[in-house]
């Protein structure tokens, strides 16, 4: 890492409509995510591997569980200067909310302030990935740009989700353009069916990020957004470089991660993230030690597996099972399974997802559904098996056929 102070700022006050009802009663980032993580436990992870110290996390919406899971997971030692804080909107600027990311940070600018950083390290809170940023802010330090600007190609049919860039012809390492969601946008020159897509991911120089924000506050045009308004602006000046998540070299990645990178904003990608960490050889591995991904530690007992009382042995496979758990002669297959779940005598669980501390009793079926938190499935229900049996008792189910069923649910 460089000799320049770096402060690191997760913006993590999004709602997470797309993926209700999972966000009915926590922040997008809290989201449950792998067995035992949080959404957010990626980007802090990634923050933490890349050897900085001073981090805030600024919060707003529906915050409780995740200002609980930062503040008791996220503990650095208390001898140096070292933290991640979660810092809730403060109303230090007019009895408001953040009226977007932009804002939170203009609000949030006594923390720049107080620090005094060189570079500030900006990030969303709700993907899955691996990235070491101590390579993107030496690239930023070498470009000369105000702002560097993490991006990674994507399908082109997904560029209507994200910032979309288009390089200067002349200077490849400095962006051009740079269209927030798209509804048209144009393919890329030698990969017509991918676009260039913003990260999400910023790198500024502290002291031009502050007057940006100071500016962009002044505007009533403005929607106060990162991705729709600050990089804009600074792709207006010229001031904005690219780098590609390509040229970031992670410790100990596997030929299939090396440049994974999801965005979880819905409930059928975050349905295909999980698919991606459970197979033998898993798309995205959460066994590198090298470049570890963090998360709350728990004090509970180790997963238990029992044959049943009827003589079941039961089978788990292609499945994460965590901490807690007690398994009874059931089956369960392609499958992350939360801590403390309780899955009873010839229940089936297959290309499920469960929360913390859910019970399925006896013989009952969950297929393709993801349940929240303290789901009881009583005897012989079903979940995923019927479509329209769990609308009409109220479940989200999903075009692709996703049931979800929310927190504390019982179903029967
Ligand atoms: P989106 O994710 O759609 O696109 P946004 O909803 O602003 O943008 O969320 C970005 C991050 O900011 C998230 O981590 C969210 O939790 C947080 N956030 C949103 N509103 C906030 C607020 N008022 N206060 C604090 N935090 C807030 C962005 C970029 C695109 C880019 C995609 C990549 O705008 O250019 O392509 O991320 O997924």
């Amino acid at each position: 890492m460089s000799s320049k102070k770096i402060f690191g700022i997760v913006l993590a006050g999004g709602e997470g409509k797309r993926l209700m009802p999972l966000t009915a009663d926590r922040a997008k980032p809290a989201v449950p995510f792998g067995g035992n993580y949080r959404l957010i436990d990626f980007a802090l992870s990634n923050l933490i591997n890349s050897g900085m110290r001073q981090i805030v996390v600024l919060t707003q919406y529906k915050s409780h569980s995740l200002d609980r899971h930062v503040s008791q997971t996220w503990r650095l030692s208390g001898l140096t200067n070292s933290y991640v804080a979660s810092v809730p909107a403060q109303q230090r600027l007019g009895k408001r909310w953040f009226a977007g990311s932009a804002d939170a940070i203009l609000q949030s600018l006594n923390l720049l302030r107080d620090e005094k950083p060189d570079i500030v390290v900006v990030v969303g809170a709700d993907h899955v990935y691996r990235m070491d940023f101590s390579q993107m802010i030496a690239a930023h330090i070498e470009s000369g740009a105000g702002v560097t600007v993490a991006a990674i190609r994507q399908p082109i049919a997904l560029a209507d989700q994200f910032g979309v860039i288009e390089l200067d012809k002349d200077d490849p390492t400095r962006i051009a353009q740079f269209l927030e969601k798209p509804q048209n946008a144009v393919g890329l020159a030698d990969s017509p069916g991918e676009v260039l897509a913003s990260m999400g991911n910023y790198v500024f120089d502290a002291d031009i990020l502050i007057d940006a924000v100071l500016r962009d506050g002044e505007l009533s045009t403005s929607n106060h957004d990162m991705g729709g308004d600050i990089v804009p602006d600074f792709v207006s000046r010229g001031d904005a470089a690219v780098y590609d998540l390509n040229r970031n070299e992670v410790p100990g990645a596997t030929d299939r991660d090396r440049y994974y990178w999801r965005d979880v904003g819905t409930i059928e990608s975050f349905f295909d993230a999980h698919q991606d960490l459970i197979s033998a050889l898993p798309i995205f591995n959460l066994y590198n030690s090298e470049w570890p991904i963090f998360s709350q530690q728990l004090n509970s007992p180790p997963a238990k597996f029992v044959r049943d009382s009827r003589g079941n042995l039961g089978t788990t496979i292609d499945s994460i099972v965590s901490l807690g758990s007690l398994l009874s002669g059931a089956h369960i297959e392609r499958s992350v399974l939360g801590p403390w779940a309780i899955i009873e005598s010839g229940a089936q669980v297959v290309d499920s997802i469960i929360f913390d501390r859910v019970r399925i009793g006896p013989d009952s079926i969950i297929r393709r559904a993801i349940l929240d938190k303290e789901v009881v499935v009583t005897a012989g229900a079903t979940v995923g098996v019927d479509a329209e049996a769990d609308r009409a008792r109220g479940f989200t189910v999903t075009d692709s056929g996703i049931t979800v069923v929310g927190k504390g649910v019982t179903v029967s």
